[in-house]
């Protein structure tokens, strides 16, 4: 059992009102709230050691580059990847896949060549791979989704042909909540000699990942997602594809030796931090993921699955109201419709109850032509969370529904 009054404490933003009401804040999967001793870790940072990482001789440098370090070790630790090498810092989910796209992608996709998503991907695991596949004369295929929002298996394996040069697949769905079989995909995926990326912006801050055993080739995450700063975000590479693929960025730390006519580049993983890294974000996510650890990823998972499934059972008592994405396995994200109410009118009727829900298109407009809709209503629930805000939430739906 989690000491739940204990962990809002924590979180000083969650003890405000909002429009007369105290903050029910429900908007998790856009980003978490962050406890105070990661706030803590950003002043302490910036009153006394700011200082720039990896070049000083003298203490305060010193000092920011060791914590900067021990953040690094601290996310292999977090996702299990086998080095620190495989460890780069990004400024986050997006930035991590447009450098995969742009070093990888650039180097391995030639005309003619496929790459293969799914229907539920983010944007950001879209266009990039539609960039470099213009670019290039190749072509993005879509894995399709059946109506629960569940990746039809069968059908991904017949887009898999000898022009497939990388599988990049979301984790978990940020609009549906699905958690889909990446195991499975993987491996499939391997058997045809195929690297996948997986996106793991949603599963990061909902349950354990372990690259190794998921064998993926590459993941990436968000830090702010994780109840860490913005600006700063993951890429785990495996280190022998990291090792092959070239620089990203050019500038300083990426380099060995420069001269006019010839530039060498760093060893992993600084081959791919160009210039000054968003170092007290770097730190600070490091007090974030020991914060999760202390919690624990498995109580954080199963305090959430029951309000996953709190949610939803009172959900359908509410008339009108249609769950989109019903797959078997997900996390605490629920996408919701309600016949007659536009989803952004719901939000700003919440919105002046203090209730803090998603509405639009959640940066999926492929998946959303998929269902059909332009947008949907969406409820994203964190470690903080509690039955009762979902009661307090459930309570407001009914009476707009009534009145509506
Ligand atoms: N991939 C997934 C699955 C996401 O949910 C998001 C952000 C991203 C990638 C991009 O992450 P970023 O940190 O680089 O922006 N998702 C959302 C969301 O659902 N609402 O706001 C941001």
């Amino acid at each position: 059992m989690l000491d739940l009054e204990k962990i809002r404490k924590d979180f000083p933003i969650l003890n405000q009102e909002v429009n007369g009401f105290p903050l029910i804040y429900l908007d998790n999967a856009a980003t978490s709230q962050k406890p105070q001793v990661v706030i803590d870790a950003l002043n302490e940072y910036y009153i006394g050691y700011n200082s720039n990482v990896h070049r000083g001789a003298h203490t305060l440098a010193d000092k920011a580059t060791g914590k900067f370090e021990d953040t690094r070790t601290a996310v292999k630790e977090f996702i299990n990847a086998s080095s620190t090498e495989e460890v780069i810092l990004t400024k986050g989910t997006t930035e991590a896949i447009n450098l995969v796209a742009n070093t990888y992608g650039r180097q391995n996709i030639k005309e003619g060549d496929e790459v293969i998503i799914s229907t539920m991907e983010h944007h950001s695991n879209i266009v990039p791979w539609q960039m470099i596949c213009e670019e290039k004369g190749a072509k993005v295929k879509v894995m399709p989704i059946n109506d629960n929002g569940e990746i039809i298996f069968e059908e991904f394996q017949k887009l898999i042909s000898p022009k497939t040069k990388l599988i990049s697949v979301v984790h978990v769905s940020n609009v549906l909540g699905t958690i889909n079989d990446v195991e499975k995909i993987i491996e499939e995926a391997h058997r045809h000699n195929i690297p996948v990326l997986i996106d793991g912006a949603q599963s990061s801050p909902h349950f354990n990942v372990d690259v190794q055993k998921m064998d993926c080739d590459f993941y990436v995450f968000s830090s702010h997602k994780v109840y860490g700063p913005t600006g700063m975000g993951v890429l785990y590479g495996k280190k022998a594809i990291l090792e092959e693929m070239p620089p990203f960025l050019g500038g300083g730390e990426m380099i060995k030796e420069v001269t006019f006519e010839k530039t060498t580049f760093n060893d992993l993983p600084f081959k791919f931090e160009a210039g000054t890294p968003n170092i007290g974000d770097t730190i600070a996510l490091k007090t974030a993921l020991d914060y999760v650890n202390e919690i624990g990823k498995d109580n954080i998972a199963r305090h959430e699955e029951e309000l996953l499934e709190y949610c939803t059972a009172a959900f359908q008592d509410i008339k009108r109201l249609k769950i989109i994405g019903t797959a078997k396995k997900k996390v605490s994200v629920i996408s919701f419709l309600i016949d007659g109410i536009h989803p952004f009118d719901l939000g700003m009727m919440l919105d002046a109850k203090g209730i803090a829900i998603r509405t639009g298109h959640h940066c999926a407009q492929p998946l959303m032509n998929r269902f059909g809709i332009d947008g949907t209503a969406r409820a994203s629930f964190a470690v903080y969370n509690t039955k009762e805000e979902i009661d307090q939430m459930v309570e407001s739906i009914h009476k707009i529904v009534a009145r509506f």
